[in-house]
């Protein structure tokens, strides 16, 4: 048996290494990369190659592109449904979670409460508890996964988001919803995940109106998405094609934000 050396990358083939699997990686994926800066230790940690010689670039790379193939569908099928789960698996106590901890929680007063709508919408009145209440109203149980390293499993109750963006007259062709929070928390989302049959603005949580620390009054569910994409103390919304940001996604975590 001949045993063959390894050909050692040098630094030049190092960086075009690196810039071979950028290009073959999709757009949030790049994005974030390029944030965080890419290395060949991330990418031996993503596609569990590592990397020493040509042969092994060779690898990494094949790896890469498939690893590109499975994120698009996963991240861009826009029929994708989440998983959901009998309410026996619910995590109790569901974890709180927010920039603050749980003595800072808003105290918003459901009696004058009002959910402003702006931006590329037909309908601009702002809406009362009752009248969100009256609107049709699903309940699902799924997994929140949160950055931070844990997930847990709740149900949650509300309208399906797309009811409502139809029901304001909302552009279904404008790119963005931004959220405004009553703790000064702003998120965004595409609108293909706005329509999304599993986005639920919800007002419940386990058959019981939203306590404080999960959201009050409303907290839109998504889960399609991290946990940070999930605003709770929703005051205001707007459709829109100049992107939003986020609270996080500004610090640069990605704002796609897939789960
Ligand atoms: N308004 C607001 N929404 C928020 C946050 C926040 O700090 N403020 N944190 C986000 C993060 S990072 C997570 S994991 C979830 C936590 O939701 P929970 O407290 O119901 O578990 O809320 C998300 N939505
Ligand atoms: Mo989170």
């Amino acid at each position: 048996m001949r045993l063959r050396r390894p050909s050692l990358l040098s630094p030049r083939d190092r960086d075009a290494l690196l810039k071979d699997a950028l290009a073959e990686l999709p757009a949030p994926a790049r994005r974030l990369f390029l944030k965080r800066g890419l290395t060949l230790g991330g990418l031996s940690l993503l596609t569990g190659c590592s990397v020493v010689d040509e042969d092994s670039a060779e690898r990494l790379l094949v790896h890469v592109s498939r690893f590109n193939d499975r994120v698009q569908a996963w991240l861009f099928d826009p029929n994708r449904l989440a998983p959901t789960y009998p309410e026996s698996m619910m995590t109790r106590p569901f974890p709180f979670n927010a920039f603050y901890g749980r003595d800072e929680v808003p105290e918003v007063d459901g009696d004058d409460y009002r959910l402003e709508v702006g931006g590329l919408v037909t309908d601009k009145h702002a809406w009362s508890l009752p009248e969100l209440y009256a609107l049709p109203q699903a309940d699902q149980v799924t997994r929140h996964i949160c950055v931070e390293g844990w997930s847990a499993i709740g149900k949650w109750g509300g309208v399906p988001f797309a009811t409502f963006l139809k029901r304001i007259g909302a552009d279904l062709s404008a790119k963005y919803v931004g959220f405004e929070c009553a703790d000064d928390y702003y998120t965004s989302i595409d609108m293909a995940t706005a329509l999304h049959p599993q986005t639920l603005l919800t007002f419940t949580y386990d058959g019981k109106t939203l306590p404080p620390e999960y959201g009050y009054p409303m907290k839109l569910r998504m889960p399609t998405k991290l946990g940070y994409k999930n605003p709770k103390h929703i005051v205001a919304l707007t459709v829109t094609n100049t992107y939003p940001g986020g609270y996080w996604e500004d610090q640069g975590y990605n704002w796609f934000g897939g789960s």
